[in-house]
């Protein structure tokens, strides 16, 4: 594991436990759980980033809707350059369009980003709280999806079990979910990450927009406008007149990216199939999976730490 390039202060606050997951390895930093193979290049990329006010950050939670956040907005700002024929997302996964920036800056290496065409396109699971200063400070937009902590919590655990060996049984779903429901998931605490951005875009709406997948799901075309908006790049009447927002919607949706051949047998930078990226892509699935008793669990932990703060999940829980 490559933490050779932690510097002595930062050692301090990084403490490893190995608990539960088994294909994820927490560390505890600045109040939040990272996997361990990412923490150099949180760090790296925390101090080297230079953003621009041009650039795009879109931000999530692992499995809140990450990859089709990635496919809408790199469709809807290169909408004039490349038509829906010869377009890269019919050969390339969104991950690959929109790199994160933990990646970029992987084992502490510091990447040439100056050249990139703008505005550059990146993403981060990082929370708002340790999102490189630079971001804050370029002042450039934000975009944070977020998705109920039910199918997020069993999305994630069916992705992190198909790195288990193969004759390892799964993670025990009750003892996983002791850990989300403490805190202690990528990224986590899930409330605490929510929160980040929650406030950020109270404080800032200008440029910082706070999504849920299940609003995005249940009227796709209303969220893509508002998604156009926000970047500044509205649909024009002529786009609306051609059903160019219907379009990118399609384009885009579970059913389109899933059909793709990339999506069934390529790979991602991080070397795990594109085909785990995408498994039902539908609000409540947690039915399904999670035990009366849990799903209570977790709507008393969400009354207790995000509806003091306005933040509210559609009934996706009753
Ligand atoms: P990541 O954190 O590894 O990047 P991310 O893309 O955030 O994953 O989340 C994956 C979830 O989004 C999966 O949810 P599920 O396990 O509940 O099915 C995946 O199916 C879903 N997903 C992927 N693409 C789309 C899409 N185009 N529309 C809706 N949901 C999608």
């Amino acid at each position: 594991m490559a933490t050779s390039n932690i510097v002595p202060e930062q050692e301090k606050s990084l403490s490893i436990v190995e608990k539960g997951w088994k294909t994820f390895h927490p560390t505890q930093y600045q109040g939040f759980w990272i996997h361990l193979e990412f923490f150099p290049g949180v760090l790296a990329c925390r101090e080297h980033l230079k953003a621009c006010k041009d650039d795009i950050i879109l931000n999530t939670t692992p499995k809140s809707g990450t990859t089709w956040l990635k496919a809408l907005t790199f469709t809807i700002t290169n909408r004039a350059r490349h038509d829906f024929h010869n377009h890269p997302l019919l050969a390339t996964n969104p991950h690959a369009l929109v790199p994160f920036l933990e990646d970029l800056y992987s084992d502490g290496k510091i990447p040439n980003l100056t050249n990139l065409p703008s505005p550059r396109l990146f993403s981060s699971h990082l929370p708002y709280q340790l999102l490189p200063t630079s971001i804050i400070e370029s002042n450039c937009r934000i975009i944070y999806l977020c998705r109920n902590p039910k199918d997020t919590f069993v999305s994630m655990w069916c992705f992190l079990n198909n790195f288990l060996p193969e004759d390892e049984p799964p993670v025990p779903m009750e003892e996983a979910f002791e850990l989300f429901h403490g805190g202690i998931s990528i990224f986590g605490p899930f409330w605490e990450h929510f929160l980040g951005y929650w406030k950020a875009s109270l404080e800032r709406p200008e440029r910082v927009l706070f999504m849920k997948y299940e609003e995005l799901k249940e009227d796709p075309t209303f969220h893509l406008r508002r998604l156009a908006e926000f970047l500044g790049c509205p649909f024009s009447i002529e786009e609306e007149r051609e059903g160019l927002v219907e379009k990118i919607e399609r384009f885009c949706s579970f059913e389109s990216l899933t059909s793709l051949e990339v999506s069934k047998s390529g790979k991602t930078n991080r070397g795990y199939p594109n085909k785990n990226l995408f498994r039902r892509g539908i609000v409540g699935d947690w039915k399904n999976h999670l035990t009366a008793e849990m799903s209570e669990k977790l709507d008393q932990l969400c009354q207790q730490k995000l509806e003091a703060f306005g933040l509210t999940f559609k009934d996706v829980g009753k």
